[in-house]
């Protein structure tokens, strides 16, 4: 069996898109997500220019022999340009094994652990009482998990608020937006939302919030403390994770549970946290973390420490990942949640998929292969737009993370 052709294909149905196509000399094909937000050019050449010719003839079952083949064989390694190529390679790789093996992925990754994926939705408002319905909103349509995004006042822009409610894009202009940041301000007010949340709702539900690498890391333990009688489900990102010590002091001074990793690449950005039990959950996911054979790798060894998984599910990641993401959650051991922020209906004509929500569960549907295709038709309806990530200042001025 042999690889005949590697094809990259971008479209933009509202948001851009890199996805990679492989076919077979059998006829079977499989897709892969390659999107990177705000810097999917980068990564298209990746794809097209340096390691699509190098699969050409190569034998699609030899998984394993071709990720190491992308990952060793650059000699540059790592990094969310090479391991979003390598992770669609590897993804479409698992699909076509999983079509010729005529399974779902799930099946082949060792069978059902659970009936449904338990996924987090985004209730984002503009200020306190907007989220406070929002939250209700989603409670109404069944989900378990919520994420709750304000508005602060005074501040204008706070990260994780949308312009419409179901479909939060946060890469909205041709060059960044900037947006302006206060620490003191959040941290005022996130936990007389949560507090708000709680007396309105009761604890039956689980209530998430973003820090976004926002906090420094002693904010962000001052922040988990204030938090703490709210009982989060997870805190996230809340502060940087570059140095993985960070943690430390956070985990030293708060029971909020923690969560990182959505722009982490690999196994070696999350050793000393997950080995250290510095966290709760780990958030990579198919595209960012080199596709389904180094995810695989890296919740099996935070199954060690007893770190769940928490896969990153934003409208960023194309419906291919979260697909794939869905088969792996399905078969996982350690799983934790699934994030869930839909697509707009014409993403979703773009990538016709199998998998479904109901009751606050995502299920991957039985298709054979992950069970996501895309529509090439459809697709070239939507050419490539530029469209950038904001970017944040302090209000003096300091570029901050955002
Ligand atoms: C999340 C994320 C996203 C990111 C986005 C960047 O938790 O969903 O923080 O909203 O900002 O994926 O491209
Ligand atoms: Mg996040």
């Amino acid at each position: 069996m042999k690889i005949t052709d590697a094809r990259v294909i971008v479209t933009c149905p509202g948001r851009n898109f890199v996805t990679l196509k492989i076919e077979t000399d059998q006829g079977v094909y499989g897709i892969g997500d390659a999107t990177l937000n705000g810097r999917e050019l980068a990564v298209v050449s990746y794809l097209r220019d340096h390691l699509a010719p190098c699969l050409i003839g190569r034998d699609p079952r030899r998984i394993e022999d071709i990720w190491q083949y992308g990952y060793r064989g650059a000699y540059w390694r790592r990094g969310p340009v090479t391991m979003a190529a390598i992770a669609a390679v590897d993804t479409a790789l698992w699909d076509i094994k999983a079509k010729m093996a005529g399974m779902p992925l799930y099946d082949l990754l060792g069978g059902k652990s659970r009936d449904g994926v338990m996924v987090y939705g985004h209730a984002n408002g503009a200020d306190l009482e907007q989220t406070v319905d929002e939250v209700g909103r989603y409670i109404g349509m069944g989900y378990k998990a919520i994420r709750a995004q304000s508005g602060v006042p005074g501040l204008k822009d706070a990260y994780g608020v949308g312009r419409g409610t179901m479909y939060y894009e946060p890469a909205d202009a041709a060059l960044p937006t900037e947006t302006v940041w206060d620490t003191r301000k959040s941290l005022n007010f996130v936990p007389k939302l949560f507090e708000k949340l709680r007396a309105t709702y009761g604890f039956d539900h689980h209530l998430l919030h973003d820090g976004h690498h926002r906090y420094t890391p002693m904010e962000a333990a001052n922040l988990g403390k204030a938090l703490e009688p709210y009982q989060l489900f997870w805190l996230e990102d809340c502060t940087p994770a570059e140095n993985q010590e960070a943690f430390k002091l956070v985990r030293q001074h708060t029971t909020t549970p923690l969560a990182v990793g959505e722009i982490f690449n690999t196994i070696w950005d999350c050793k000393d946290l997950i080995q250290n039990q510095l966290i709760d959950y780990i958030r990579c996911t198919v595209v960012r973390a080199g596709g389904i054979t180094h995810l695989r790798r890296i919740a099996d060894f935070a199954a060690l420490y007893q770190v769940r998984t928490g896969s990153h599910g934003a409208t960023d990641l194309s419906p291919v990942t979260m697909g794939a993401a869905l088969h792996f959650d399905t078969w996982v051991p350690n799983f934790g949640i699934q994030e869930y922020m839909r697509h707009t209906p014409e993403t979703d004509e773009v990538f016709p998929h199998a998998y479904s929500f109901a009751d606050g569960y995502l299920h991957p549907g039985d298709a054979i292969g992950h069970g996501v295709d895309i529509d090439e038709t459809i697709a070239a309806r939507y050419p490539y737009k530029p469209a950038y990530l904001p970017v944040a200042r302090l209000e003096d001025g300091t570029l901050w993370n955002w």
